[in-house]
């Protein structure tokens, strides 16, 4: 499903997944995952979106096959996926098989840099059916992902 801005043109639907216990931003962990809420990202996210004329929903939920479900959902109602998976990036090939069904273009998101964590962190199983990935920029990934994400799609399908 494609939305129409104040001036009547086609513009991108996206939706905004976010994984388990990042329910938990600003409450807990601040010193790791900063202080900045979710509420806050997807206020962020939805006025980012505002000024680059596409529609942003955002989804957050700490069960894996909720997460499996709004990706299938997804298809035919939005033009792209921005994803932070949460610990589920290092673990799940059900979200992996998902996105990859749907065929919906997904970009990567994490708060902190993966790449300076554990070990474990360091791969992905989401990586290889993502367009891109962001990873190290705290609240600041989500909304680049959200630009590079429509960066993409106007490029692949302009409207
Ligand atoms: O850096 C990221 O965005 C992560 O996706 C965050 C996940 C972690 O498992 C990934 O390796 C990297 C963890 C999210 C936990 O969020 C919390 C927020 C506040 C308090 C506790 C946890």
């Amino acid at each position: 499903m494609t939305a129409t801005d104040s001036t009547g043109n086609l513009t991108h639907s996206i939706l905004v997944l976010h994984g388990p216990n990042l329910n938990l931003l600003g409450q807990r962990e601040p010193t790791v995952y900063g202080a900045t809420t979710l509420a806050d990202i997807n206020q962020m996210l939805e006025q980012e979106g505002r000024s680059l004329r596409v529609k942003v929903t955002a989804f957050q939920s700490n069960h894996e096959g909720a997460l499996v479900d709004a990706i299938h959902a997804a298809f035919g109602q939005h033009q792209g996926i921005v994803i932070n998976p949460g610990a589920y990036t290092h673990t799940s090939v059900a979200i992996r098989d998902a996105i990859a069904g749907v065929a919906i273009p997904t970009v990567e998101v994490h708060l902190s840099n993966v790449y300076k964590r554990e070990a474990f962190r360091h791969h992905s199983y989401i990586a290889p059916v993502a367009v891109g990935q962001i990873s190290g920029f705290g609240s600041e990934s989500y909304r680049l992902g959200l630009l590079a994400l429509v960066h993409y799609l106007r490029q692949q399908n302009p409207m």
